[in-house]
Parts: structure tokens; sequence; C-alpha cells
């Protein structure tokens, strides 16, 4: 039987385990990403690690998240990076050069490779045909230092690609599609695999809007082969050496196959407040929108830029709107400034950002109380925008553009004919923002430079034997990290600082969450299904485990925040009966007795609700090596043991 392209990259890089699904395999990581929201904590913990340089065939250490450098901790942060970039072995990506996802998708990413980011879109390169999985800081760490990435062997969803998109129709809507017809829940274990004659009609940029946004199904990964269109992209960036065909074998046998006709598909918007509240455009059209983004790495291509100036150009966005436009990277913005397509925008009345992350995780461009917002960006979740009682649309920049053009939500379709882009046959391949890293011998004069706001990573107990504490929170289905550990610009400069940061856990969800946790003394977060979805900040375990939660226990958990639970050293536990979840209440006190032999076992834990007098079993489904962090108090201590 032949195999899928995701079974061919992972039989190359497959080090521990095998390719059943389910049953945890360790890869290898040939490069990693991280960005500065998580990465100050990921190179802080690389140095705990105490590996001398960086191992990984490539890292690259992007600023982009937090740019706003309210004061010195921002800066500080950048200079930190900077440092341990040059001292370990990264090639730092300055603040201005762009969002990690467009830079690495232009200038890093190589076919056939496996990537590991400390960022949820980190699968964006798997547009290029890059084996990209996104994950805590403390994994790429770990792959920084030559170790091997651990997760559940995902099943391989192929979804077959036929026909060819309609004038007005986006690589967006193909994934919003998605999206509608399987939730944000639909790609939990699974790797997304891109197959059939429709692929051939889709550019790169294209591919990555569709990759990037399987994070928003929970997918562990999404990938499309390698082909001729690959290979044009990659001439036109100047790679062509790094160019490979790779695809899956006419037989190989895929666990699901979806069908999606591309020729079928209309414009779709998502609702607030989840990527997958999708509707046709017809269905929201009308509706009076106050503010229009552009941008985020789902989105920032010079592509999507070029389209959007083109529709612009020559008119006036309408007088009620706010429109904002974010280049993705150096490179797009240099390519817009010089074929005019920038001017159009200016022209038009867009708002032209830094090329950064920018509105998509509330680093300003807030919109105003009671309004409508459509953005290009890739999630919606309820306040992440900085309005806590936002209504942000998800949409192509199309979609946007039109909106922007009549001051609702449009059809783009009544637009006429729409504009023609062609691919440039050439990128500029700027480096005045990129500093490649001395070698081993300077690098070792380097200083790594820590302002004051830096403070070291807290570490976890090693596992309790009875765990005893009360409910400080229950919370529904498919709560983010967002509601977690909430992003934005009053919070991210804290993100260095986990005593700073814990201050703002479940801020937006339950004000006084913080000050029970510390008049109780910690305690057990209940949840439903899908807990912890979206980005991959461990700031969403570190800052509860910092607050003293030994346990979340919940219906079911999406990967990353699974993994970074564990690698915090907080026990993750799963109902056997999701029914018990009904039975539970703020306050309750659970009890939890022979906790680290039934995890070393595998044997059920007793959860007993010392309040209602009725108990929940709960299995613990760890592999081995998860036992072992656990009972260890976390991946650093776990690694610290082996490598002592
Ligand atoms: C996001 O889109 O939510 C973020 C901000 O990029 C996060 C990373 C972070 O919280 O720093 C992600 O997607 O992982
Ligand atoms: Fe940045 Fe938004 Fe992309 Fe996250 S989703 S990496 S915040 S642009």
């Amino acid at each position: 039987m032949g195999k899928t392209l995701t079974e061919k990259i992972i039989t190359e890089h497959l080090v521990d385990g095998a390719l059943a699904p389910g049953t945890e395999i360790g890869i290898r990581i040939d490069h990693t990403l991280t960005q500065d929201a998580t990465g100050t904590m990921a190179w802080l913990e690389f140095e705990a690690l105490d590996i001398p340089r960086v191992r990984s065939e490539r890292a690259v250490s992007y600023v982009d998240h937090n740019m706003l450098q309210s004061d010195f901790r921002n800066a500080d942060d950048h200079r930190y990076l900077q440092t341990t970039a040059a001292r370990y072995g990264a090639i730092f990506s300055r603040p201005g050069n762009g969002i990690c996802h467009q830079v690495q998708l232009e200038r890093f990413s190589v076919p056939g490779k496996t990537l590991l980011g400390s960022d949820s879109h980190t699968p964006n390169a798997g547009g290029l045909g890059v084996l990209a999985i996104g994950s805590g800081g403390l994994d790429v760490a770990v792959a920084m230092g030559g170790g091997l990435f651990y997760t559940a062997m995902p099943t391989v969803l192929g979804v077959r690609l036929s026909g060819a998109l309609e004038p007005w129709v986006t690589a967006k809507d193909v994934i919003l599609e998605l999206l509608r017809r399987l939730t944000v829940k639909g790609g939990v274990g699974r790797i997304i695999e891109y197959f059939g004659p429709g692929v051939a009609t889709l550019t790169v940029d294209q591919r990555a809007t569709i990759c990037n946004m399987g994070a928003e199904l929970g997918a562990t990964s999404s990938i499309f082969p390698s082909d001729e269109q690959t290979r044009r992209y990659l001439i036109a960036q100047g790679r062509e050496a790094d160019w490979l065909p790779l695809t899956a074998d006419p037989d190989a046998a895929y666990a699901q196959v979806i069908d999606v006709d591309l020729s079928m598909l209309g414009p779709l918007v998502a609702r607030p407040s989840m990527p997958d509240r999708v509707v046709p455009v017809e269905e929201v059209a009308g509706l009076p929108v106050a503010q229009v983004c552009l941008g985020s790495c789902v989105n920032s291509s010079f592509e999507d830029l070029v389209t959007v100036a083109t529709l612009l150009k020559g008119k006036q966005i309408h007088p009620t709107v706010s429109m904002t436009v974010t280049p993705g990277s150096q490179q797009v913005y240099s390519m817009i400034a010089e074929n005019g397509a920038l001017g159009d925008l200016i022209a038009a009345g867009a708002r032209i950002l830094e090329s950064a992350c920018g509105p998509c995780l509330g680093m300003g461009q807030a919109p105003a109380t009671g309004v409508a917002s459509i953005r290009s960006f890739n999630r919606n979740f309820k306040g992440r925008s900085g309005t806590a009682d936002d209504a942000v649309y998800l949409a192509s920049p199309e979609t946007c553009a039109a909106a922007a053009l009549s001051g609702q939500i449009t059809d783009p379709r009544d637009f006429g004919t729409p504009p023609r882009v062609s691919q440039p046959v050439r990128y500029p391949s700027p480096n005045s923002l990129l500093v490649f890293p001395p070698d081993s011998e300077d690098a070792a004069h380097v200083d790594v430079i820590r302002g004051p706001n830096i403070k070291p990573v807290p570490t976890g107990e090693p596992l309790g034997d009875q765990i005893e504490g009360r409910v400080l929170l229950k919370v529904d289905d498919d709560i983010t990290t967002d509601h977690i550990m909430p992003a934005g610009a009053q919070i991210l400069p804290l993100r260095s600082n986990i005593p700073a940061i814990a201050e703002y856990v479940f801020r937006r969800v339950d004000p006084d969450f913080v000050e029970r946790a510390k008049r109780w003394g910690g305690g057990i977060i209940v949840g439903g299904s899908n807990y912890g979805q979206g980005s991959s900040r461990e700031h969403a375990a570190l800052a509860p485990m910092y607050l003293g939660v030994e346990v979340v226990l919940v219906k079911s958990f999406s990967r990353i925040h699974r993994s970074n639970l564990i690698n915090t050293g907080i026990l993750p536990l799963v109902f056997d009966e999701a029914a018990d979840y009904d039975s539970l209440a703020q306050g309750d006190t659970l009890r939890l007795r022979g906790v680290r032999e039934a995890v070393e076992a595998g044997r059920p834990i007793v959860v007993e609700n010392v309040s209602k007098s009725v108990s929940y079993a709960c299995t613990p489904r760890f592999s081995q090596r998860e036992r072992e962090i656990l009972l260890a108090g976390g991946l650093l201590a776990y690694t610290r043991e082996r490598t002592v």
C-alpha cells in the first residue's frame, strides 16, 4: 500500500515509535521558529537546558508580535532575543522584517523538512511542502537543543481538491469551507493533506493561507505537495536549489477523504466569535462595518495586497470605515512600494501599519463600542481585538476590500470582473533586517543581555500522591488560550515575567479568578471539550501553575495545550464519562488519592467530589514519556534529569 506525503516525511524523520495512529512518535526536527511573544520563554528554557549552541539545522528567532515599545520592557525583550540568537546560533529576524510565518515561507522553508515553531500557525509552511507543527516554547527549546519532538501519531485526513476557484473566490474561502464542515474541533489528532487535480491551480501563497488556518481546525499540521508551482515560487525567491518534488503515492491510504470541488465554492464569512461560524457572504451582506483590517499571517502576501490595491485603485474607502493594511514582510512591503500598489492603498484612504501581527492579537486598532469589524485574519475569539464586546467577522482580502468601499459587508461578486494578479518572476531578498549568527568561537564572546522585567522560568513540582483542591472555575466547550491567558497591548509586555502575567489569568472570563486562586491556595480547573484551543502560548499553563493550579479536568483537550500542561507539570485529566462534568460546580472540593501510582500504572484515577459525595473515574491516557515528565514535575526537570 502506498504512503501519504505525511507518512513519507514522518518516516524519514522518525527516531522513536511507529506510524500507528494514536501512539507516540518522536521525530527529528530540522528547522525551528520562535517569535518574541513566546520566544523569550523558549530561549530562557533553552538556556535552562544548558546547551552551548543550537543543534537543529536552522533556527530563526523572530520579533513580530509586540512592537509597541510602550516602555523599556518590550525593547529589553527584543535585545534579549537578539543577543541569545547571536550567542546560541540562531538567525535573528529584527522588528520590521515581518510576520514569522510569512518570512519563514519566503526565505527559510524547504520542502520535505520538518519545522517546529512556538506559534500555532507554524503549519503555514505546509504550503511549501514542509511538515510544520506548532508547539509550546519548551518543546521548541528541546528541539533547538537537538532533542526529538514527541506527539501522538496523527491520522491523515486527505482533502481531494478538484476544479478551480471561480472569480472572487479565494483560498480563504476554501479553508472557511472546511471550518464550516469540520468545526474548530474537526482537525484534532489529524494532519490534513491536500491532493487531487485542484492542487495545481493554487499558488504557494494560496496554499499557505489554507495550511495556516488548519490551526483553527485544531489540526496537528496541514500540507500540500511540492510541485511545479512550488518550484516556480522557489525560483522566484532565488532558492531553486531548495526545491524537490514531493507527493503522496497514487494509492496512498488516507484515514478519511473529503472532497472539495473548488468551482462550487462562493465567498464565505466567519461570524463572531469563532472561526467556524461560517456562512455564505450573502447571509451577512448589508451589515454595516466600521473597521476593515487586512493582513495577519494568513493573508498578507504580495498576492493578497496587490489584489486589494487593484480593487481600491482610484476609489475611496467609505467615510465611516477605518481600514488598516499590514504587509506581511519587508519583502512584501518593498514590492508594493515599488510597483505602486502601496500608493494606491494610501490614496484610497488605507492606514498602513508596519509588518507585524498588530491588530490580529489586539496590539492596537481595537474597534469602537458596538460596531462590527471585518478582518482578513484567522481568529475572531471574543475580546481578542482588545474590545471586550467586539464583533469580528473573518473573510478573504477581497471580501474585506469590498466592505471597505461600501461600508457594509458586501458580496465581492457585485464588483464585476475581479483584478488579475500575476505571480512575480523575482522576489527581492532584503537582508537589512536579518542578522545571521557569528561562528561558535565569536559567539562565545556575545553577552546575553537581560532586562529587569525578564524573570526566570518557574518550574513545576514533582507530581503529588494526594491532590486536594477546590474547583477554581468551571468553563464551557471550546475555551481558547486567549480566554485563559489573554494577549493584547496591556498584557504582552509581561510575557517574560510569569509572576506579573499570572495576574491576568482568565481576566476576561472571571476577573476574580486570580484573587480566588490566591485565597484558596491554588486548585483545579474544570472545562468542557476542546479545552485550550487556539494559540500555542505556554503562558496559559505556566501562569496557572504559578497560581497553584495542579489539575485541569475536562471533557477533551486541544493538542498543544495538553502538551503544555504536561510540560509544565500540571496534570491534564479527562472524564471517562463526559456527563460527569454536569455535577461539578465552582467551589466544590475535589480529592485525588494515589495519583503517582495511578499515573505510573495507567490505572484510573478516582476524583472524589467531597462536597457532593460523588466520584468520577478518569483513566490517565499518557505515553510512558508523558508519565515520566509528570512524575518529574515537567519537561524541564525531566530533560535536566536525563542530561546530567
Ligand atoms: C496567536 O495568534 O494567538 C499568537 C499570538 O500568534 C499565538 C502565540 C502567542 O500567544 O504568542 C499562537 O498562535 O500560538
Ligand atoms: Fe501573529 Fe496573528 Fe499570525 Fe498569531 S495569528 S502569528 S498573532 S498574525
